[in-house]
């Protein structure tokens, strides 16, 4: 696991000779789960498995989340045992992005505090810095952001882009014994829904917050448009465009899971007509259209029901 254009892929084509797709700039080719060649290090037989990032493809978190959620569910259903989990961080990122911690706590989720005995955390692309900013890099990683995993019995090992490296890393998880996930005995086990389980509810509370700042935000854009001059045609249409904007993305994150209390606010806001004044007769065309599909929706998730 990892964000999109961690070196996934890289890492399972490169440990596997597999022929995987790997991702060019930043844009994701994984955007579903798939699984490597089978191939053997020091005579076991492994399988890797590749995961989407969260929030990097064209699908909703809670759609990802739910795709390697079944996976994982049915492999155990047919007596498959994991040996852990694999999550890589490059090494050459600044900092931590919001996407990065998402991931990352989305893991620690999925596989509750005794599964993380069996999750490697591999820093890769060592090239791309000095060895100094490396491995100061490094040490802030294990005193900050990876310290609760890595006191809980996850590893942090570096990845040096050969299949050497890449097979004592596999060494590594092959050495511990085989475990099932918290994801894994919340579907299967306690017949849970993907927005009931710990990972689920974690990506609908960060999805609520992004919709509560992207509110937050129309109502000062609105506040704003109240007070520019009628006649300051340009500005009006830059806030505008703005709005649209907005608005576009709270159409996306609210497709992406259930309501919460952000959404309600969100619901209750254009109900009463607070936003409508900002565009006039074009945004009662959206109340009409899109806020129908938006609705439908919101109140659709999840799927199954
Ligand atoms: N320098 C360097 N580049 C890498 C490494 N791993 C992946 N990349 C590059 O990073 C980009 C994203 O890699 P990819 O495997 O598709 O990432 P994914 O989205 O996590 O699957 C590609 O251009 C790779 O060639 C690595 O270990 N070192
Ligand atoms: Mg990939």
């Amino acid at each position: 696991m990892g964000t999109t254009g961690s070196g996934k892929t890289s890492f399972i084509n490169l440990a596997s000779k597999s022929t995987l797709d790997v991702g060019t700039n930043l844009k994701s080719c994984t955007e579903e789960v798939q699984a490597s060649e089978q191939f053997t290090v020091d005579g076991h037989p492994v399988v890797l498995i590749d995961t989407p990032g969260f929030q990097d493809t064209s699908k909703s978190d809670m759609d990802i989340l739910d795709s390697i959620a079944q996976s994982l569910a049915a492999w155990c259903e047919q007596g498959e045992r994991l040996g852990g989990i694999i999550y890589v961080h490059r090494i050459s990122d600044v900092r931590f992005s919001g996407t990065a911690i998402k991931n990352f706590k989305t893991l620690l989720a999925m596989c509750g505090t005794k599964a993380l005995q069996n999750v490697v955390i591999v820093t890769n692309m060592w090239g791309k810095v000095t060895p100094e900013v490396g491995v100061s890099r490094e040490q802030e990683l294990v005193s900050n952001f990876f310290k609760p995993a890595l006191e809980n019995g996850a590893l942090l090992l570096r990845h040096n882009d050969t299949t050497e490296s890449a097979h004592d890393i596999i060494r590594d998880v092959l050495s511990k014994q085989r475990v099932t996930l918290q994801i894994q005995e919340e579907i299967i086990y306690q017949s849970k829904r993907i927005g009931e389980t710990a990972a689920g509810k974690g990506l609908l509370r960060e999805l609520d917050a992004q919709v509560a700042r992207r509110l937050g935000q129309l109502q000062e854009l609105h506040e704003m448009l109240n007070q520019i001059e009628a006649d300051d045609g340009e500005t009006r249409q830059e806030l505008q465009q703005e709005v649209l904007n907005l608005r576009e993305e709270l159409v996306t994150l609210t497709r992406s899971g259930a309501p919460g209390k952000a959404m309600s606010s969100f619901r209750e806001g254009v109900q009463g007509g607070i936003f409508f004044t900002l565009l006039g007769a074009g945004f009662l065309l959206w109340k009409r259209s899109i806020f129908a599909n938006l609705f439908d929706s919101l109140f659709s998730w999840p799927p199954h029901t």
